[in-house]
Order: structure tokens, then sequence, then C-alpha cells
């Protein structure tokens, strides 16, 4: 069978990062190779190279239950097991968010986090640390009978009381189904797991695709890290709608609160209208057929507020029967392919674009910084040698003359470094401060009083004031910190331009930095909080009081990340910042001596004049070797870089 577009779109995206994870290595042992690396440039590439080697791409599928996500799942990915991977079935089936991925030091295997977890402090993101708090069921890749059956435990249930549901906040009081149960026998069916990981090692999930199943409503719902932070970092999210049901008020809801939310350029967001072939009539034409597809997709479209062109029908499970059985036209038929086409042109461009912009600013900084330093190195060099051309023909008293003077430029430069290293402790104390500002035990005090204020409320009005003020303190900390940085890269950036011009060392430009992508990702979380509070926490019982303080802890092992992210951000460009100035600091201070010993030497007669000359020019056109070298290795990075796929593909296929 022919590969899916997606499958080959997204194999040649593999391709492309692996041909750049090669060429930016090939920079990296360069520059180490020929001594010109420091620690920072070093620790800079290798971030590039590691996120290069994790890159992930998420997929994540959101619906309301029965809509056909598993089955969509199924016919675009697992096709080639001949069978259903994922559990699919009439009703609610997939209880818990599954997550799909390959680790290989991991034996394939089905994890599943018990329920009970929420009752726990903790996140998933935190759950995901401890594996004790799993069970594990190996996957038997060898048959897919076993494996099928393995994977049904993701639709476990179990019975519970209505209290112990409301403990884990599962009970939604609108719910028919749910009180014609407690009033049948007082008990009620909840997901027997919160959460499961499938290792699988699948061809494109080892290549660094991750999906996302989801559950409906309900789940997503009552598990705030589904909202907060797996579908915003999914790369696409499918939304489905079914063909049989219509588009439903509780559809809308999660339209409405759970994706049209989470925009932004780098993410792909496609609508799917499944289960087409509810409508293949037989007694209609295919014309007919065809109007009433394009007909209720355009009503769809209009009730999502989208243009038509936006959402796919397709049927995933006459597209996962052709597959399995080799049958083209019914391939064709059930429209799979263009949703494929459109997911991976919407998808890949997206996603190469993003890891190519981050690796292209880090190769470019570094490689800029190597440059100004083997330029630096170079017109150093060649002073030296027009200075010793000079001393052509001249007595021993001018060249006496000459060293004593190179020796009182290196003493000068020395007294000059010590005011250097003194203006650099004023630095030192600026960066602690900030460090304390924008520090993690800050926030942990203000994420413990939030807590304690909101255990002692007993109103939503308490609850949302105190994770209202918890917002407000830390924009505040966020936004005096960006201050700082702004203060000290002015600062610094002054403090090494006097010092440069006074003893001509070469120039260097410092980094720019914000805390501004932080500030924006905080507005967003304070947004999915107050939307929270008005939708879901305004009648407040004892399980909502419960959902609240859960969400409150997600809420702010989030925002805990985001401070992660802010702070390691910083100290890198504190380094970016200090470092390019040591760099130039310590060459001008070697290049100085090396001037003194050269016209030492030269006057104590140990070489002749055109010895070291010549000595000095060989190492010159090293310099100017390592100059071509390393234009050379950067041009193969850009190139690989730009590399487009879909030229490459047009090309191939030519
Ligand atoms: N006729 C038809 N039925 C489909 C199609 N896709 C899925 N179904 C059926 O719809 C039912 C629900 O499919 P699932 O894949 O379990 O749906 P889901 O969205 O994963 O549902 P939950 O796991 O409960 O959230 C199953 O009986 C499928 O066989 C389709 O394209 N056409
Ligand atoms: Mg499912």
């Amino acid at each position: 069978m022919n590969p899916t577009t997606l499958v080959d779109e997204f194999e040649q995206y593999s391709a492309w990062r692996d041909a750049v994870f090669v060429r930016v290595e090939a920079l990296r042992d360069w520059l180490s190779l020929q001594g010109i690396s420091d620690a920072e440039s070093e620790m800079r590439l290798n971030q590039v190279l590691g996120r290069l080697q994790g890159d992930t791409l998420n997929v994540a599928f959101v619906a309301e239950f029965s809509r056909g996500k598993s089955e969509l799942i199924n016919a675009i990915f697992f096709s080639d097991y001949r069978q259903r991977v994922l559990p699919s079935s009439a009703g609610r089936t997939t209880m818990c968010p599954t997550e799909l991925y390959f680790e290989p030091i991991r034996r394939p295997s089905l994890r599943l986090l018990p329920i009970d977890t929420k009752i726990r402090p903790g996140s998933i993101a935190d759950f995901k640390r401890d594996a004790d708090a799993w069970t594990e069921f190996p996957l038997n890749l060898e048959s897919a009978d076993e494996m099928s059956t393995t994977l049904l435990r993701l639709a476990d249930t179990m019975q519970v009381d209505a209290a112990t549901a409301e403990s884990y906040g599962l009970i939604n009081p609108d719910d028919e189904e749910t009180a014609r149960s407690l009033a049948r026998d007082g008990c009620i069916a909840i997901p027997r797991w919160r959460h499961a990981l499938i290792n699988f090692p699948h061809p494109l999930l080892k290549q660094g695709l991750v999906i996302l199943d989801t559950p409906g409503l309900n789940a997503i719902g009552t598990e705030p890290e589904l909202t907060l932070s797996m579908l915003p970092s999914a790369h696409a999210v499918l939304f489905l709608l079914a063909a049989d049901t219509g588009v439903t008020k509780s559809d809308i809801e999660i339209w409405r609160h759970h994706i049209a939310p989470v925009q932004g350029a780098s993410r792909a967001r496609l609508v799917v209208l499944n289960k087409i072939d509810g409508l293949w009539d037989e007694l209609k034409t295919p014309a007919e057929i065809e109007a009433e597809i394009v007909k209720q997709t355009a009503s769809c479209a209009d009730l999502l507020d989208l243009p038509a062109s936006q959402v796919y029908p397709v049927s995933a499970q006459k597209a996962l029967v052709a597959k399995v059985r080799n049958n083209a036209d019914l391939l064709v038929k059930s429209r799979l392919p263009d949703l494929e086409a459109a997911l991976s042109q919407e998808l890949i461009p997206c996603k190469q674009a993003l890891v190519s912009d981050s690796t292209q600013a880090e190769v470019e900084d570094v490689v800029i910084r190597a440059t100004e330093l083997l330029e630096t190195r170079l017109s150093n060099t060649q002073d030296q040698v027009d200075e010793l051309h000079g001393l052509r023909g001249k007595n021993r008293d001018v060249i006496q003359h000459m060293m004593v003077k190179a020796n009182e430029d290196k003493q000068q430069f020395e007294r000059g470094l010590q005011q250097f290293n003194a203006l650099r402790n004023v630095f030192a104390s600026h960066v602690e401060l900030l460090r304390q500002r924008l520090g993690m035990e800050v926030l942990r005090e203000l994420v413990g009083s939030t807590r304690q204020a909101m255990e002692k409320s007993y109103f939503s009005s308490g609850l949302r004031e105190a994770m209202g003020r918890f917002f407000r303190q830390v924009d505040g900390n966020l936004a005096t910190s960006d201050e700082n940085i702004q203060e000290i890269r002015a600062m610094m950036t002054a403090m090494y331009q006097k010092f440069s011009d006074e003893h001509g060392l070469g120039a260097v430009n410092p980094p720019e930095h914000s805390l501004h992508k932080y500030q924006k990702e905080m507005a967003r979380l304070e947004r999915i909080f107050e939307e929270r509070f008005n939708t879901f926490f305004k009648m407040l019982t004892q399980g909502q009081h419960q959902l609240t303080a859960r969400f409150f802890e997600t809420l702010a092992s989030k925002v805990v990340q985001v401070f992660e992210y802010a702070n390691s951000e910083t100290e890198s460009w504190l380094k970016a910042m200090i470092s390019p100035m040591e760099t130039q600091v310590r060459e001008h201070k070697i290049q100085l001596k090396r001037r003194l010993e050269s016209v030492s030497r030269i006057h104590a007669a140990t070489e002749t004049l055109d010895e070291r000359i010549a000595e000095i020019e060989v190492s010159i056109g090293t310099v100017r070797d390592q100059l071509d070298q390393l234009a050379r290795i950067n041009a193969r990075i850009t190139e690989a870089l730009a590399d487009d796929l879909s030229r490459t593909r047009l090309a191939r296929r030519a």
C-alpha cells in the first residue's frame, strides 16, 4: 500500500531534522577542535542538538464522545496493523486522555494512572515523574489481538457512590444519566483511570509524533491540565463532529471553551465532519449525496463560525476498512486522503518553521561570536606584523623603546581590567536582585499563601479573590523583573563600550532579552481562569471546592513551569551577555602579552625579525582559513535549514 501523505510528509520532516542535526553537530565539533569554543557556545549548541533530538510533533483529537476520534486515529496511523488498535465502539469508549508516543528506553506498554490520584496532590505532569503511581501492562507486538485486548482497558469504568465521585470532582449535576443512575442504586460509573500512556514503536511515533486522544466534554471539564497545557501545547488540534448527530450543544461548548481560544500562528486547527458514510444513501444519486455532504459541511462551518473550506467531511470507519482491504475506491470515497493532505500541509510547514527559526537564531549567535573572536585575532596579529615591519633597520634603542611601550600598554590594560572587574561586582548585585524577584522561592511562597487563603474561604467570591491576588502578584514580579533586565543590559553595554574604547577591544553586541512572552502566557492562564470561574464554579458544592483546589494546583504548577522557563532563559541570557565580553577581554590580554614577547625576543636577539614575522604570518594564514571554514560550515547549516520540504517533494515526484 502507498504510504499516506501525512506519513510521507512526516518522514521527510524527520529526515530534514536529522540533516540539520548533523550539520549543527559538525559546527560544535569543529569549534571545539579549533579551540574557539567557549563553555557558553558549547552549551547552547548542545541545547539545540538536544532539542532537535527530543523534538516532538503533538497532534490532539478532541470531540464529544462517540464522534469517532479513536477510529480516526486508527485509520490515519494504525491501518498497517490491519485491525483496530485503539478501542472504538458505540457509546463512551475512551474513558481517559490517552497519549501515544514512543520512548525507546521503555518496553512497549500501556501505563494507566488510577483515578484516585485525583484526590492526591500533584498534576499529571508530576505523576509522570513518579513511575510507581502507574499500573503497567506490557504490549505484545507479536499479537494484534492481544494488543487490542490490553488496550480495551482504556474503556475501564468502576461503580462508586456519589460521595466518592464527588470527591474526584466527577459528578455533573446537569447530566440526566448520572441523576438516573444515582436514583436507581446510589452508584455511578466513573472512569477507572485518570490518564493513559501508550508506549508504542510505530515508525511515526519513533520519529517524535505524539498523539493525544481525549474522551468527551466530561473529561475535558474535569481535567484542568488538558485545557491548561496539553491542548495549548499541541501543534495541531483536530476537532470532530459527526454527521449522524449534527452539531449539538455540547459540541459547541467544547469548541468554544477548549478549542477556539487556543490560537496562534504556529498551530493548525482542523474541523472534521465524520461518519459521512451515513449519508451514502443507495437510493440517491452521487450528485444528491454530494449535495447533502456540502450542505452539512456548510451548516457545521456556519455554527462554528468558520469558512466551509476548513471543515473536512470524512468517514473514518470506511477509510480504515479501505486501508485494511486495500480498496482504493473506497479510500477516495472516505475522503480521508483530503484530510491527511490538509493536516500535513498545515502541520508540517508550521512545525518546520518553528524548529528552523529557533535553531537558526542560536546557531547565528554562536557563529557571530566565533567570527568576531577570529576577526579580532586577525586584526591584532596583523597589527603585530605591521609593527615588526616597522622595526626593520631600526637600532636597538628604538626597539628598546618599543618594548617599554608594549609593557606600558599591557600594564595600563591590567589596571583598566581591575576597574572593569569592580564594575562587574555592581552588575552581580543587580543580577542577584533579579534572581530573587524572579526566583522560584518567592513564587513557591506565593503559591503556599494562596493555597491557605483558598482553604479558608467557603464562598466562590473568596476563592476567586485569592486566585486573583495570586495573578496580580505574579504579574507584578514579572513586570519588575523585565525592567531589571533592561537596566542590566543597558548598564553592561555602556560599561563594556567604555572599556573597549579605551583599550581598543573588539565590539560586542549584547543580545536582547525580555520576559514579554511569559507575561503573555500568564495573561492566557488568567483568561482560562476567568472563563473557568464563570462557567464551572458559580455554584460551590463540596465537590466543586475540591475541583477548584485541584484547578488551582494545576494552574500553580503551570505558573511554576512558566517561571522555570523564564529563569532558565534569563540565566542563559546573562551568560550570553557576559561571556563574549570576557572572551574579548581574554583575547586582548593574550595579544598584548604576545606583542611584548615578540619585541622582547628581538631585543634580546634570540630571534631575527624576519623569522618572527614569518612565524606570525603563518598564524595569520591559519586564522584566515578558520574564518573561511566557519563561513562554509555556517552556510551548510543555513542551506539545510532553508530546505523547503514541499519543493523537495515536488522535485522527487517530477
Ligand atoms: N458509520 C460510521 N461510524 C463510525 C465512523 N467513525 C466511527 N464510527 C463509530 O462510532 C462509534 C464511536 O467511535 P469511537 O472511535 O469510539 O469514538 P470516540 O470519539 O473515540 O468516542 P469516545 O472514545 O467515547 O470519546 C463507534 O461505534 C465507531 O465504529 C464513521 O466514519 N462512520
Ligand atoms: Mg475514543
